[in-house]
């Protein structure tokens, strides 16, 4: 094992001088100290895709980037790898998270990503490596990653496997402070003092198992799986911020009368915002957008997400939806469920939330598949 310190100031005499990334609980101590040091600048960005091509800009400005996140996220990555950071012979650094690594069994969505990380990487031209335990490797391993990266002028990425790296909790802030430009001034509607799981059973108890209820990636499914498992919930594991999108497959492609609920987190929504853009478009009637907004990435260790500065109900009203509003106390978002089930939407409902998840808290007991199969009866489609 080794202590976060021990990479960063090792990077740092060898130029390293900026972070970017998106959180994943492997990443937490690692992730954390480099939120806490200020001596490094840490940017806190909204999906790995966005980070790469961040990073480009930033060496390209002089910087010597490092952009850190999970496997699951290589996917996101894929593109601004390949044709920008490759055809402008940008050397990145990467240090890529090794969910579901062969032999360590973990989460039914890295099942496939797992084994394949190491040779997605070859396969794009970026020369990878697995980050050793021990202190010494690890310094070796960054002459060596920074001097090839260099000397090709290319990315190359350095996979993480689980649990070498020391633990360190955030000590600073973990919300990133806003700049005094991008005050909100709609968004102040009192001080928020629900949670996730209030969110929820509120939702469970007033629309009932009738409505298709669609949960995202992290706390939001594991919440929704505690309070009651049901052939109408559709747990979207993986694919973080794809929930709306399957959502609106889901509203365009059922009886209007079918009413489709998605639950998403701040930091999903900002993944990939596409989604919001669509629904505007595309308008289903029958879909009703609930948007949990902790302001972190509570799933993956509390690291901050961009939305503190973002008015979700203002981009929603933007996109086309066709009632949106933000709330923060329950009989706030009663009265805005009570019109969103019975009037003609989209609807967009941003709830504000505190922070706080029961612990100890199950994850879905049934494979994905087995949840799609047993919804997809549900719905009469099988
Ligand atoms: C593409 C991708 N990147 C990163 C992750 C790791 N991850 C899982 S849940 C999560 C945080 C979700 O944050 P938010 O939507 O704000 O919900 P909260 O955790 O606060 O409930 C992250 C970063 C992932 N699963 N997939």
């Amino acid at each position: 094992m080794f202590h976060p310190s021990l990479f960063i100031e090792h990077g740092r005499q060898l130029g390293l001088d900026l972070y970017t990334g998106v959180p994943c609980s492997f990443l937490k101590p690692f992730i954390n100290y480099v939120i806490d040091d200020e001596s490094v600048c840490y940017v806190p960005l909204t999906n790995e895709g966005e980070a790469i091509a961040y990073a480009c800009g930033a060496y390209l400005a002089g910087k010597r980037p490092v952009v850190m996140f999970q496997n699951s996220g290589l996917g996101n990555a894929v593109n601004p790898l390949v044709s920008l950071a490759y055809p402008l012979r940008i050397p990145l650094l990467i240090i890529c998270t090794w969910r579901a690594q062969p032999g360590i069994s973990d989460e039914p969505q890295h099942e496939l990503m797992g084994p394949i990380t190491p040779s997605m990487f070859s396969l794009m031209e970026v020369a990878n490596e697995v980050v050793p335990e021990e202190p010494k490797a690890v310094q070796l391993m960054l002459d060596r990653a920074v001097l090839k990266s260099q000397q090709n002028s290319l990315p190359y990425a350095l996979i993480m496997p689980k649990g070498i790296v020391e633990s360190y909790a955030l000590t600073g802030e973990a919300v990133p402070s806003r700049s005094p430009d991008g005050r909100l001034e709609t968004q102040e509607l009192g001080a928020a003092h629900m949670r996730r799981g209030d969110v929820i059973r509120l939702i469970c108890d007033m629309l009932g198992e009738d409505v298709v209820i669609v949960g995202t990636t992290g706390y939001t499914n594991r919440e929704l799986f505690a309070y009651r498992d049901s052939p109408n919930h559709l747990y979207i594991v993986g694919a973080m911020g794809g929930a709306p999108s399957v959502g609106l497959g889901l509203a365009a492609h059922l009886p209007d009368t079918r009413k489709v609920v998605v639950l998403d987190g701040d930091g999903a929504a900002l993944m990939r915002m596409e989604a919001m853009a669509s629904i505007g478009h595309f308008q289903p009637s029958n879909l009703i957008h609930v948007l949990l907004d902790n302001q972190i990435h509570e799933s993956t260790g509390g690291q901050g997400t961009l939305s503190n500065t973002i008015a979700f109900d203002r981009i929603a009203q933007a996109c086309g939806y066709k009632r949106s509003q933000s709330v923060s106390s329950p009989s706030a978002l009663e009265q805005a469920l009570n019109v969103a089930s019975s009037e003609k939407g989209p609807t967009f409902i941003h709830v504000r939330i505190i922070p706080g998840t029961p612990s100890p808290l199950p994850r879905p007991t049934l494979k994905p598949h087995e949840v799609k199969a047993r919804f997809m009866s549900f719905l009469g489609n099988l």
